[in-house]
């Protein structure tokens, strides 16, 4: 009988797979936020984007399918920069992907790595493929395209020099920005913490976790894992939370039951736009 890899069908080309460095990076980019940026001009600048904000490069076949993950409320003028930015870069490093934002309904207070938990089952949900997962806030854009959103043998930090800690991390354990796992990396630290509303100290338990399973953090190069972060105030409903501290000395404890094994939520709307997936999701209130 005739292989299908032998004659392959107009709509299943056999591709090469994608080389190991992208060939057409450019390196440092010039990011700036002053202009405002139109959500029709980003549309028309990424054509090729299908609907959901999916996307595959037409001449080779990459080894990852990568679902960017973004935690988000009322953040919409900084998602149009980052989508600007980013769908440009993502396609020059020849990635095969997608792009989830995760929306929190309503005014209660914000719950970032619990948003991140629902966009990993999400995406999963929509597309059983994917198997590197980037977690990324919505106002944080890379400088240097070298930096590969792509998933290693060792969790990932991509954001390790952002321009507001003047170009290095602010102290060794730092995990918050971009990080990226791969599934099973993901899978083996039970996920993310659903138990931090407002800010701060969700991204240390994420570290803690790693630490505490044996691996390691990857990062690039601090000359490659530049940053800029659209500066923004304080949002309301955000307020640092005052368990943080206590919380992370527990982590051991606590990852156990506390973590994808245990995340409940009602997923309000899936709205696939022309660049990403938009995703609107109860997750509650702290207790
Ligand atoms: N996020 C939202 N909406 C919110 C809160 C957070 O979309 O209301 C998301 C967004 O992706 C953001 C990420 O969660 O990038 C992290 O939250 P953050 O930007 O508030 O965290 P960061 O540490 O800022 O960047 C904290 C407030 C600093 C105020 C400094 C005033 N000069
Ligand atoms: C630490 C926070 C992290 C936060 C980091 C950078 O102190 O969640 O600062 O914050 N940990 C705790 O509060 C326990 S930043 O300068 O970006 O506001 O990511």
């Amino acid at each position: 009988p005739e292989a299908p890899s032998v004659r392959p069908g107009p709509t299943a080309p056999i591709l090469p797979p994608c080389p190991d460095s992208p060939p057409g990076l450019v390196g440092r980019l010039l990011i700036e936020f002053t202009s405002p940026m139109p959500l029709e001009r980003v549309q028309r600048e990424n054509p090729g984007v299908l609907l959901g904000g999916r996307y595959a490069p037409p001449d080779c076949a990459p080894a990852q399918t990568v679902a960017v993950i973004i935690p988000f409320r009322h953040r919409e003028h900084h998602l149009r920069y980052w989508l600007h930015y980013l769908h440009p870069i993502l396609r020059r490093q020849r990635l095969r992907y997608g792009i989830y934002v995760i929306n929190q309904h309503g005014e209660d207070t914000f719950n970032r790595a619990k948003l991140l938990n629902v966009g990993f089952l999400e995406a999963l949900k929509e597309d059983a493929t994917y198997d590197c997962f980037i977690f990324s806030d919505v106002d944080l854009v890379p400088m240097d395209d070298r930096n590969l959103y792509r998933c290693g043998d060792q969790p990932r930090h991509f954001a390790i020099a952002m321009d507001k800690f003047g170009f290095r991390l602010p102290y060794a354990g730092y995990f918050g920005g971009v990080s990226g796992l791969s599934k099973a990396q993901f899978l083996r630290i039970n996920g993310f913490p659903n138990e931090y509303w407002g800010w701060g100290g969700e991204d240390d338990d994420i570290f803690n976790r790693i630490s505490l399973t044996g691996m390691k953090i990857s990062r690039p190069d601090v000359r490659i894992g530049r940053y800029r972060m659209i500066k923004h105030d304080r949002d309301k409903h955000n307020e640092p939370n005052p368990q943080r501290f206590t919380k992370i000395q527990n982590t051991k404890l606590t990852m156990k039951r506390d973590g994808i094994g245990s995340v409940r939520y009602h997923v309000l709307e899936v709205s696939r736009q022309p660049l990403f997936t938009n995703i609107t999701v109860d997750i509650g209130r702290p207790p």
